[in-house]
């Protein structure tokens, strides 16, 4: 893939100036997204089969084998085929050009929004999740054209310059605990994304997504980041070998 330098340098300058950025394209062809996308829907059709502690209704269905708004955490441990594909490589390249080399992936999960529902991101900052790491951000893929009407998501750009903030708590009717902020609408930048592209934001900054007011599911896999030692990522390879013997699914 060749690297159009003058691009590189305005999504790097975007991302440390508003905390996020857009990103057109990732370069990434039509099979290849196909592909992740394939394996992720696989995943989503044995949700049952996923262990309790990854796989979430984040609206609380009553049926286990019929979530209405599936969320699974650590899709490419459940399915490490993933972390072959070219959307995967696509991601882990665009990490090490905003954070540095020594980027690796920490966490990933995967949500399914389907339309017709409330289904509202809350705002939040994913360093309200992590309250030791410096150095962090994520990469958000969807699977079809996001309009904002679709679910996009959204962003308080230059928040990441304040700051872990205190969050505030609830729980879900399946038990997870949801970290939230209030936020005034009025400082909000959607972030609509076509297939194909991303966005990416650094872990300090308050984000949330849409309700899916569109007429198709919104299909997003989000793939953490952060910087380590080549000891540390050694390490960190070596735990993800046994969870991936431990928990995989397909
Ligand atoms: O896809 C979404 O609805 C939101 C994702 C998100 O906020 C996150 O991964 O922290």
């Amino acid at each position: 893939m060749t690297i159009d330098h003058a691009a590189t340098s305005v999504i790097n300058e975007q991302f440390a100036r508003q905390g996020w950025v857009h990103v057109p394209s990732l370069g990434v062809d039509a099979a290849e997204l196909a592909r992740a996308r394939t394996v992720l829907d696989r995943l989503f059709d044995r949700f049952v089969d996923v262990p309790k502690q990854f796989a979430h209704d984040l609206a609380g269905g009553a049926d286990p084998a019929k979530p209405i708004l599936p969320e699974i955490n650590a899709v490419s441990t459940l399915a490490p085929e993933l972390r072959k594909t070219a959307v995967f490589h696509a991601a882990q390249q665009l990490a090490k050009q905003l954070l540095g080399p020594n980027a690796y992936v920490l966490y990933d999960h995967a949500i399914y929004k389907p339309p017709g529902l409330a289904g509202t991101t809350s705002w939040h900052q994913d360093s309200g999740y992590d309250p030791d790491r410096t150095n962090r951000l994520a990469i958000w893929i969807p699977f079809q054209d996001t309009s904002v009407e679709d679910g996009a998501m959204r962003y308080v750009t230059r928040s990441h310059l304040g700051g872990r903030q205190t969050h505030l708590e609830r729980t879900t009717a399946d038990g997870k605990t949801v970290k939230y902020l209030e936020v005034d609408e009025a400082t909000v930048a959607e972030a609509p994304c076509q297939l194909g592209g991303a966005t990416a934001h650094d872990f300090h900054t308050v984000h949330g997504a849409g309700p899916n007011l569109g007429v198709n599911t919104r299909k997003a896999w989000i793939l953490d980041f952060t910087t380590g030692s080549v000891a540390e990522r050694a390490i960190e390879a070596a735990k993800e070998k046994v969870r991936v013997r431990r928990y995989r699914v397909l």
